[in-house]
């Protein structure tokens, strides 16, 4: 059972969760279910309902009221058994605070901080407080502007990093709620946190950065609300009888690092025990109308890798390899004489066996510990991440040795739910690029690359990926708010920003244009969500927006229906265009708009059906139908050739559906000929990439499909790979074949865009596609080729588990296929005719088939 899209229902900010469950295996069809909600001790039931949903089911009852708990257990009907399955285990939803009076809790933080003079020190700030009685029960609500860890007694509060994250602040700052019951003694408590600069008043952005884009402050957020066993209650909250105070932190920024001086550290300062002179705080400003809970789960460390290697160079530095480009931060234990300093500097690549800082632009990246002398230190940096496979370390005492140092990884806890592998280890890799470069990229927003001075939430990137992710990973959540975000930023015209949080006056990007692919995150993104995790809800909620944006590039375009005015980034990254050009590719950039009209005035049209809106419905039907026609009009020659003879051109034109029938095969024809041209080297950009394997599959041209998979020459998906990449670049040659770096001035190993191929690996080499929202129905339809002899492909679906695992044999095709319950599926095998299956295991051979043509 899970909830809304959380596994975890405490602090739920929806007082109505939906319901999620999944069916055992063997069950059989749901046709009733009956759910039991446990209130304030009292269960109520709702009786058999008639009903085969399971995923997102309305909530029974009354909303929750604020900090209300429920346990919640269901039990099913299945035709077989006449009885009821057995209840499930009941699981907790707890909701959060609700309404805005609920907050007393108001932003304190540091008086030096409005001082434009003084240094930028974080600090810290601390409550002594008394429980007189036994607590039953306690829960903390904390936010902060900046970043905040928590420590109650000494202990840590939670375990997630970089709280409460990116949002467009002013409209929404998400606070989380810990049990913290365990935390407290009876008598004297203390609480404390640490602050850090995050995204509310760090320095970030272009050139190094802007700082304070939200406020010059560092404030904690927090209410510790006690029940003590005869049923009373106390609250400890922010106010101003809490104390300030400089902290070990000395400097702290995403993209600087983090100098800490452990010399000034005790750790016992947040208990009540420990000498603390703090300062009275200063208290800010905060409408409680703006604290919301998560949608999504929290950042956390999710694995640590030790060093494969340590190379001690002849001027005294360490060299640590990883093995692995990740996200995340150094741990060390070291031992050394008080004031020792260690520099830690981290780089995602060497050049002449040096950390290459080149692409990291701005982003310094260098964390600095100086030791306190006393005892052998554990210590990591708190408010800073880093993108590196490489790490320099200056200073150590001593010999450096493997188990001293490992890399802690970090993103957003999301639940992994995709899986691939295949005979072809290149291809494998390449996956695993794609896994690692999602890793790196999905910390509490979807990113463009987390090492240089950038780091942000792009439009375009994001949506081209969103298919593959929404695979690999429940993302739904982490989507749905930062979705919420893009709706909040989107300009009151329709305009979609290049990338959301927006930096206000940010010189690069602003003032802000509406660009294709980028702006169309709107239409396209909550559809994918819709089809993968089957929420209806999150397609109606940005709906709005999704017209908004269609509405205006309708009105950009004019009666002409050709959108082609205005900044276009086109096909992005064109390996043809220019290094420090990379917009300029081979496909003419309004054609490019032009179609990503057609395709979002379909999506929005399609959206608009599903939410029961008929009359829009028709009205951007109606307006899809004649962008494609004026599309045709202008981009499609008598010949049948595109006026850009390019393979994002038909990739376009053939994946959106844009061409007659007449023309879609000579188009499919053409592109299959310009790749095969060109040795099928990949001359595609980030709109063209994500598109060209369907574009051929579907017209025939698989065996091209595959060349291109597998090409190993330079621009490819593999080149890099034979480069030992172990993520995806953002350039398809961010390192040449000579070794060099690439010269232009983003060149970010990082980046995930170009790895949506993924889901064309899932889909076809795989052969998993949901042919309803959420996977209720299924097509198992492989396309084996490339040499491929096997593959294998997983996805934990909201109704459970699809996989796929076909291998070649003598005479066909073998497939193993797991249908989950309440989910109906064809099986779709080549040269067969298509097979209906329902829940459950099925090994299906091609040979015992009839073919398609039967
Ligand atoms: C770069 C980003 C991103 C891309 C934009 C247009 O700065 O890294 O990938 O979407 O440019």
């Amino acid at each position: 059972m899970s909830f809304e899209h959380l596994t975890d229902g405490l602090g739920i900010g929806a007082p109505a969760p939906r319901l999620t469950w999944t069916l055992p295996a063997g069950a059989g069809p749901q046709e009733a279910y009956e759910l039991e909600v446990t209130r304030a001790g009292r269960a109520h039931r709702t009786g058999r309902v008639e009903s085969r949903e399971q995923v997102l089911v309305p909530w029974p009852g009354p909303p929750l009221t604020s900090r209300e708990r429920a346990g919640v257990r269901v039990r099913v009907w299945t035709p077989a058994a006449g009885a009821p399955t057995a209840w499930s285990e009941p699981r907790a939803v707890e909701a959060g605070l609700l309404d805005p009076a609920d907050w007393q809790a108001v932003p304190v933080g540091a008086g030096w901080d409005e001082d434009p003079a003084a240094q930028r020190r974080p600090a810290r700030v601390r409550k002594d407080f008394r429980l007189d009685r036994p607590v039953t029960r306690a829960r903390l609500y904390v936010t902060a502007h900046g970043l905040y860890e928590v420590e109650i007694n000494g202990r840590r509060v939670g375990d997630e990093t970089l709280a409460p994250g990116w949002t467009v602040y002013p409209h929404r700052l998400r606070y989380r709620t810990h049990d913290v019951t365990a935390h407290l003694d009876r008598g004297a408590n203390t609480i404390g946190a640490w602050l850090g600069d995050g995204w509310y008043r760090g320095k970030y952005g272009f050139d190094g950065g802007t700082r304070n884009i939200y406020g010059t402050d560092q404030s904690l957020i927090a209410q510790l609300e006690v029940t003590y066993d005869d049923g009373t209650t106390a609250v400890v909250a922010t106010d101003a009888t809490w104390s300030a105070a400089p902290g070990p932190i000395l400097t702290s920024g995403l993209y600087e690092g983090e100098t800490f001086d452990a010399r000034l550290d005790d750790p016992n300062w947040a208990t009540p025990q420990a000498s603390w002179t703090g300062t009275p705080v200063a208290v800010r400003d905060r409408d409680p109308g703006t604290l919301v809970a998560p949608l999504g789960p929290p950042v956390r460390r999710t694995q640590e890798i030790a060093p494969v290697t340590v190379t001690r160079t002849d001027d005294g530095r360490h060299l640590l390899d990883f093995g692995q480009n990740l996200v995340g931060r150094l741990r060390l234990t070291v031992d050394g004489p008080a004031g020792t300093t260690l520099t830690l500097r981290h780089a995602e690549v060497l050049q002449d066996g040096e950390p290459a800082t080149a692409p990291l632009r701005e982003a310094y990246a260098t964390d600095t510990l100086i030791l306190a002398g006393r005892s052998p230190l554990t210590w990591e940096p708190r408010f800073t991440l880093h993108g590196f496979r490489y790490a320099e370390v200056t200073g150590w005492p001593g010999e450096l040795t493997a188990d001293a140092v490992t890399a802690q990884i970090y993103h957003t806890d999301m639940r992994r739910t995709g899986w691939f592998e295949c005979s072809d280890p290149l291809i494998d890799r390449l996956h695993e690029n794609v896994v690692w470069s999602m890793r790196g990229n999905f910390v509490d927003l979807p990113t463009d690359c987390p090492q240089r001075d950038e780091r942000l939430g792009w439009t375009g990137d994001i949506q081209v990926f969103a298919p593959t992710a929404s695979y690999l990973y429940d993302c739904a959540g982490l989507l749905d708010s930062w979705l919420t975000d893009v709706g909040l930023e989107q300009l009151p015209d329709g305009t979609i920003p290049w990338y959301v949080p927006v930096i206000p006056g940010e010189p690069m990007w602003t003032p802000i244009h509406p660009g294709a692919a980028w702006g169309d995150v709107a239409t396209l993104t909550p559809w994918t969500l819709f089809q993968r995790f089957g929420d209806l809800e999150l397609l109606r909620r940005h709906y709005p927006m999704a017209k908004a944006w269609v509405d205006l590039v309708e009105r950009l375009a004019g009666p002409t229906r050709l959108w082609d005015t205005g900044v276009q980034l086109g096909d992005w990254l064109d390996p043809a265009a220019p290094p420090d050009d990379p917009a300029a590719g081979r496909t003419d950039r309004y054609l490019v708009a032009t179609a990503y009209f057609a395709h979002s005035a379909r999506h929005l049209a399609l959206t608009a059906a599903e939410l029961g809106n008929h009359a829009d419905a028709a009205r951007y039907t109606a307006l899809a139908d004649e962008v494609a026609d004026a599309f045709r009009r202008r981009y499609v020659l008598p010949t049948g050739r595109m006026t850009s003879d390019s393979a994002t051109a038909y990739a376009m034109a053939l994946a959106f559906g844009l061409l007659t029938p007449q023309q879609r095969r000579p188009a499919g024809d053409r592109l299959a000929r310009l790749v095969t041209d060109d040795d099928a080297r990949i001359a595609t950009g980030f709109v063209g990439t994500p598109l060209i394997c369907d574009a051929l599959t579907d017209t025939g041209h698989l065996d091209v499909a595959y060349r291109l998979l597998t090409q190993t020459a330079c621009p490819s998906w593999l080149y890099p790979v034979t480069m030992g990449a172990t993520t995806i670049w953002e350039r398809w040659d961010s390192l040449r074949p000579d070794g060099t770096l690439n010269p232009g001035g983003m060149t970010s190993f990082n980046h995930y865009a170009l790895g949506a191929v993924a889901d064309w690996l899932h889909r076809v080499v795989g052969g998993i596609t949901a042919t309803a929202p959420g996977y209720r129905t299924i097509a198992f339809r492989p396309r084996p080729g490339g040499g491929i002899t096997w593959a294998r492909t997983r996805h934990e679906s909201p109704y459970g588990t699809v996989s796929l695992s076909w291998e070649l044999t003598a005479t066909g095709l073998t497939a193993r296929i797991t249908v989950p319950q309440g989910c109906t599926a064809t099986a779709e095998l080549p040269g067969c005719a298509p097979v209906a299956l329902g829940p459950g295991e099925h090994v299906l051979d091609t040979t015992e088939i009839a073919t398609e043509a039967a």
